[in-house]
């Protein structure tokens, strides 16, 4: 199996733990969606990273789609709880996470794609407060009750609200202040400790195996 992408995408890098927590033997490729889209385009002709190269050649795409075919492909191994309450309480950290993510990424897209004559500030703001809606919300979660953080105890939901806290910080530190988010801080620094979240660390390396 082979995941394609740059780790400096949380979506390629949740993708990346959770392989590794799930016990599963991948080749990391990390090549551009940007700088390389031509390579990309071979892979991929729809050029989304993550991909995933199947053993059959089969790509898929989308991080949460890919993670469960990792999840069916690992089994009994799994990072979502089977009890039905934990379950929900890890779907909704991880809509969270992932609904901050997208708006941080929409944030990067914005400043970095845009000319700057055509941006559109309005709509910054809007993009601004629901980064912020979803990292409180994560924030009042995890202050009520933490997430498991050790290789053998953290779940998925464990996982996005790290890689996502990483990224958002990287990109909009001004957003994502430790001391308004103490939880959701000290979850992520303790998670990305992990030797999983340390092979693949967020920016334009390899996975390391
Ligand atoms: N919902 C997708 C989002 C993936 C995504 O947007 N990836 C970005 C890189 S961070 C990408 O492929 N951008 C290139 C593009 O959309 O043209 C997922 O979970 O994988």
């Amino acid at each position: 199996m082979q995941l394609i992408g740059m780790l400096d995408s949380p979506y390629v890098r949740r993708v990346a733990v959770s392989l590794q927590l799930l016990d599963l033997p991948f080749e990391h490729r990390s090549v551009s969606v940007f700088r390389g889209f031509d390579e990309f385009r071979r892979i991929n002709p729809v050029v989304k990273a993550p991909t995933l190269l199947c053993a059959d050649g089969t790509a898929l795409m989308d991080s949460t789609l890919i993670i469960e075919y990792a999840e069916a492909l690992a089994a009994p191994r799994s990072l979502m709880p089977a009890a039905i309450a934990a379950r929900q309480r890890t779907l909704q950290l991880i809509g969270l996470a992932l609904a901050a993510c997208e708006k941080s990424v929409q944030i990067v897209y914005e400043r970095n794609l845009r000319p700057p004559e055509k941006q559109h500030a309005p709509w910054v703001t809007r993009v601004q407060g629901q980064l912020g809606a979803a990292l409180a919300a994560i924030e009042a979660e995890l202050a009520r009750a933490p997430l498991a953080y050790t290789s053998a105890g953290i779940d998925q939901a464990g996982v996005t609200c790290a890689v996502v806290w990483k990224f958002v910080r990287a990109m909009q530190p001004e957003l994502a202040a430790a001391d308004a988010h103490p939880a959701l801080h000290a979850h992520a620094v303790q998670a990305e400790q992990l030797r999983e979240f340390r092979n693949a660390p967020h920016g334009d390396g390899v996975v390391a195996r």
